[in-house]
Order: C-alpha cells, then structure tokens, then sequence
C-alpha cells in the first residue's frame, strides 16, 4: 500500500520528490484497513444479520416483499436524443428560448429526489435507482429533466445509507446520457443548513456540473436575493447549465388579509431573478400551499413579466395541487414537477402518470408511453415496500397543512424526530406550535433550512412546555436551541421585513447579530493548503469530491470514511438485505465493482461465546467464509 500512496503523491509522479520527500508526507504511512472487497463485504452482511442496520429502528416481522419487476425496454436501442442533447447543441440562453417557445407541457421527474425525501425520509438507495434508469430514459426521453441531487440527498446518503453522493451522481448520468439531470441547491448555503465561504460553493456547483448536474434549482430558504445572485453567477461562470432562480411561495396571495407575500412581492422577486441572470424561474411551492385560482393569477402576472420559461414545483399535501398544476398549465407554464405514481401524493409531488393522463387529448398534450409509466410505478410500488421503516405515517392527505405550513420534505421527518425524541404523541401540539412559532418569527418563509429553525422551536416549546407568551415574558432565562440563535444572529440570511426585534434581542441577549450576508466574514478556503491536509489525515487516495462533502458535513464525512474503511462500498448490495440482514440459507449476487460480482450465501450462525462473539458463515463464489462478529444485544 506505501507504493499505493506513493504515486497518489503528484510531486512523485511528475520525478519532483525532493530529499525532504518522505518526511513532508506522512500520508505516505496511512495505511487503510487492507482487508479485500468480497471480506469487507461480507463484515458487513454478518454484522447486520446479528446487530441488525442501526438506522432501522423497528422491524415488522411480518413485512413480505415482493419482488419489484423491473419495466422492460429495448436494451440494445441506442438512447434517443433528449434535452441534454439540445441543451448541448443550443447551450442555456438558446435552450431556454426554445423551453419558452415549445408548447407542450414538460415534466420534471422528482422520483429519485424529492419524491422519497418527501415520503421515506430520503432514504432510498442508488440500488433501486439504477435498476431502472436506462429504461426511464429510453422510454421517456420527452422528459424534461430527472431530479436527481442535492436538497437532502447529499447529507442522507452519506450519513444513513453510506454512499458516496458523488459516485451515486456519476452513476446516473452513465445511465442517463440523453436527459437533463437536475439538482436543488440551497443559494450559498449549497446543500448545508448554513453559509459556507463562497469559494467553497462555486467549487462545489463546478464540480456538481463536470459529474453530471445540468439544472441548478437555487433557492434560498427566506428569499433572500444576496444568497441566491452568487449562486446563479457561479452557475453561469463556472459551468455551462441551466440557472434556475427559484421563489419560494408561501401564504395565499388571495387572502387579501395575508399583506407580506403578496402577488407584488412574488413578481418583484421574478424580476430581481430574472436580473440577476436565471435561464428559468422556479416557482418552489415547497409545502402545496399554492392553491389553484393563485396558480392561475400568479403564472398569468409572471408570464406577463418576465421573459425567461417558468417551471413550477409543488407538494401535494392536501391532494389539490393536480388542480393547480391544471390552472398553471392554462395560465401558460412551460414545465411541471411530478414523481412517478408509486412515490407520489401526499407531501410528495403529484402524480406523474395521472397528470399525463389529465393533459391526455389536450393541445399542450405531451404524449408520453403510459404503459411503461405504470410499469415503473409498478416497480416502485413494490421498491417502497423495502423502506417501510421510514413512512410517515400519514394516510390521507390533508388541508391542515394551510394552517401549519410543514414543507412536504420536512413533514415526514418531523414526525420521525418528534418519535425520537419521546414527543410521537405530541406531534398534534407540533404542528400546532410549528404555526405559532412561525408568527413569533414575523410570518416567514419555511425551507431548509429556515424550516428546520421552526421546526426546532415547536419542539423545543413542546418538549419544555413552553407556550408563545413564556417565550416572550420569561425568554431571557431560556437556552434557545443553537440552530434559532443562528437564525437571530443572521447566519441563514435576513427575512423580508427583518427580524422581529424584541424577540432577537431575547434570543441573542448581548451578541450583535449580522445585517449582510454571513459569508462575507468567512475567510476563502485555501484549497491547495487545505485539500493536501485532508489527505494527509485521512488518506491519499481521496478525491477532491470527498474533500467536499467533508467541508459539507465534516463528522458525517469522518464517520462515513470510517465506515468505508471497515466496510468497504455497500451500495451494491441489495435493499432488503441492507436495511434488514440475510436470513440463514438467503443467497444474493451483489456487484462490488463493475465486472465483478459476488455470489453470497449465508449457510449459519454460531450461538454467542462468553465473549459475545458469533460466527457467520457464508458460501462466498462457493467457498465457504467465516467471520466473527460481536454480538450487541
Ligand atoms: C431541501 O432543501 O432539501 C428541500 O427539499 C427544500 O424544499
Ligand atoms: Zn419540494
């Protein structure tokens, strides 16, 4: 492995080691954990048929699976050409014209983004994506584009699924060569809950194009046109995609009660993206609150405003937003957001095959092969079955969400922590004070990561039996949670309308908070000095991208690294035994690399030693293995 590190060093490659060499990089001397792939794979099968997967928190013995069919499609058809292929012919501005011209409606596939964020926590795996994708985009390259990355993805997949989110993007764009693949980026924020050096995120959006992002949806989660400008420059500068500045929608702009996030409010946001430089403006609707007659007039008054294609994004919480989706499409909207059926309704996007069906005959018909959408639906219908751990819970949909507010992506998580935290049976009081906290905040816009802020709160009232007046009258004694006081002190940006005064002098007692952008006080990151550091200390054979997600989430980086170094890559093995473990005489094939396949059994286990320790015993490509695992319980 010295040899391995050694020419992982560029100085050494390129006949530059000096005397001085071996001392100037310890890295040299890391040594990873060196056990092969097929053992590392194997540790982690044994260890999760004893311990069981550590984020599944309860089993239902009875769950049956039954085995997802996967849609059938010509494999040997070369892909036909898609909107990737004319956004490289026509490049953005001109792909964009043509976006505005084209007078079918387009559709935006969230499936393998929001659609499982919204509705199993995101946790669905490359595994099941990858199945699947060469079929979707052979069968559907009308398509406008596959949301794909980003939003909370990026965290989930390294923190509870322990992939690389990087390599699960590369794999997509091999699988999708003919479609534009999209991701949602939080402005400066990126895909974190707070601001990070700008230099940081203008790498991040070059990288995130050179691996196969085309649209960049940037948004900020209080609207704030300072986070989000940079953002669409960087885009712009560093890449050649598609900047798709994004308003957040919230309230109602026909209640004429509601005078913060009025129709002027909306369509002067759409102008001051459009400025700063937007191929395509976003309309996020990223709890469903747009109802249909808004829809209507809101897509109306922005047609007549801006010039650039609008697309819109909504969650359908309370199951009226196909109607919306019927409005805009009226009212002149050139692309809509849905998810295939199976991963559909609810806090997720309307359904994708249904709202096909809707447009059925109509002359923005886009005509799509509706059987192989069923069929896909099919395959995903039975996929979910795999995650049921991670539900929500909510069975029907519902208009509650007009009064508390939830984004459809924090809904199911919410009610997840509030378990966590002993709170499952307060989850009403939750939403209740998730609404009142809102107010206490001056009525703001709620994403990520404003959202979680509030969401942190109403917990933080519920757990200590707080109520709206204690937090006013007796708030100097209370310990705020750290993510509110950051909110207060300005690190996600500044609301429209400013801070309610009186209650961030509660919150920040003597700390004086910021009035511009929280990133301007962020040194640049030296990326040369910083990047070689990464690798002396945890190894030279990382990449640039790990160095990313690691300035992202250093602890969730560490801990996944370490993991990868006992565990070897996991994406490879099939959901049900990931999340649930092989059961004695299972046999699965899991590919560890392209090319090449293991072929497992699990042939026993050993009862527990006075130690604890069990062995597991495998028919590995028909030899038999064992390996010692310590047995938790
Ligand atoms: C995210 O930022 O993850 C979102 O999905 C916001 O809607
Ligand atoms: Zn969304």
């Amino acid at each position: 492995q010295f040899l391995e590190n050694l020419i992982a060093v560029p100085e050494f490659v390129a006949g530059k080691a000096t005397v001085g060499f071996i001392n100037e990089h310890p890295e040299l001397f890391k040594f990873t954990n060196r056990l092969d792939r097929g053992t590392k794979t194997l540790k982690f099968l044994a260890d999760i048929a004893i311990n069981g997967n550590p984020d599944v928190i309860s089993i239902n013995q009875n769950a049956r699976f039954e085995k997802p069919i996967i849609p059938t499609f010509d494999h040997t058809a070369p892909y036909p050409k898609g909107t990737k292929d004319l956004l490289t012919e026509l490049g953005p501005e001109k792909f964009a014209q043509w976006l505005k011209n084209e007078k079918k409606i387009l559709y935006t596939d969230t499936t393998f983004r929001d659609g499982h964020q919204s509705l199993l926590a995101t946790r669905m795996r490359t595994y099941d994506m990858l199945k699947v994708a060469e079929g979707f985009a052979k069968s559907h390259p009308q398509t406008f584009s596959m949301e794909v990355w980003g939003g909370a993805t990026f965290d989930v997949c390294i923190r509870f699924l322990r992939e690389d989110p990087w390599k699960r993007l590369e794999l997509l764009r091999a699988e999708v060569p003919n479609i534009l693949l999209q991701m949602l980026i939080r402005g400066c924020n990126g895909v974190g809950y707070s601001a990070y050096p700008d230099n940081l995120i203008e790498s991040f959006v070059e990288k995130s194009w050179e691996k196969g992002v085309d649209v960049f949806r940037i948004f900020d989660s209080l609207n704030w046109m300072e986070n989000i400008a940079p953002c669409i420059e960087m885009v712009r500068k560093r890449t050649g995609g598609i900047a798709e500045g994004a308003l957040c929608y919230t309230g109602d702009i026909l209640d004429p009660k509601k005078t913060k996030y009025t129709l002027k409010y909306y369509l002067q946001l759409a102008k001051d993206l459009e400025n700063a430089g937007s191929h395509i403006l976003a309309i996020k609707d990223m709890s469903g609150l747009l109802k249909p007659y808004a829809a209507s007039e809101l897509v109306t008054a922005l047609k007549e405003t801006v010039k650039i294609p609008i697309h819109l994004h909504t969650h359908d919480t309370s199951s009226l937003q196909p109607a919306t989706y019927l409005k805009a499409i009226e009212a002149g909207v050139d692309v809509v957001d849905c998810a295939i059926g199976a991963l559909s309704g609810l806090t997720s996007q309307p359904n994708f095959n249904a709202v096909v069906e809707m447009m059925r005959f109509h002359e923005r018909e886009n005509p799509y092969d509706i059987k192989s959408l069923n069929q896909h639906s099919t395959y995903w219908e039975a996929v979910r079955e795999y995650y049921y751990p991670f539900e929500s819970g909510m069975k029907a949909s519902s208009a509650e969400v007009f009064q508390h507010e939830i984004p459809g992506g924090q809904y199911s998580n919410l009610k997840g922590q509030a378990i966590a935290l002993g709170l499952g049976e307060r989850f009403e009081m939750i939403k209740e004070r998730y609404a009142e906290v809102n107010e206490l905040f001056g009525d703001i816009v709620k994403v990520t990561p404003s959202s979680k802020v509030v969401g942190d709160m109403a917990q933080f009232m519920v757990s200590n039996n707080l109520t709206k007046e204690d937090i006013l009258t007796k708030g100097e004694t209370i310990s705020f949670p750290e993510s509110v006081i950051q909110f207060f002190h300005g690190e996600i940006g500044q609301p429209a309308g400013g801070f309610p005064a009186q209650l961030q002098k509660i919150v920040l007692k003597d700390k004086q908070p910021y009035d511009d952008r929280p990133n301007k006080h962020m040194p640049p990151i030296n990326f040369d000095k910083e990047f070689e550091a990464f690798k002396n200390e945890f190894g030279a054979q990382l990449q640039f991208t790990d160095f990313l997600s690691y300035k992202f989430y250093p602890k969730v980086f560490e801990d996944g690294l370490k993991f990868w170094n006992e565990y070897g890559d996991v994406s490879g093995i099939p959901t049900k035994y990931f999340l649930y473990g092989m059961k004695l005489g299972e046999e699965t094939t899991i590919e560890i690399a392209p090319g090449k396949t293991l072929l497992v059994r699990l042939l026993s286990i050993s009862p527990a030693d006075e130690n604890g320790m069990r062995t597991v015993f495998f028919k590995l490509n028909g030899q038999t293995r064992n390996i010692d695992v310590l047995d938790k319980s």
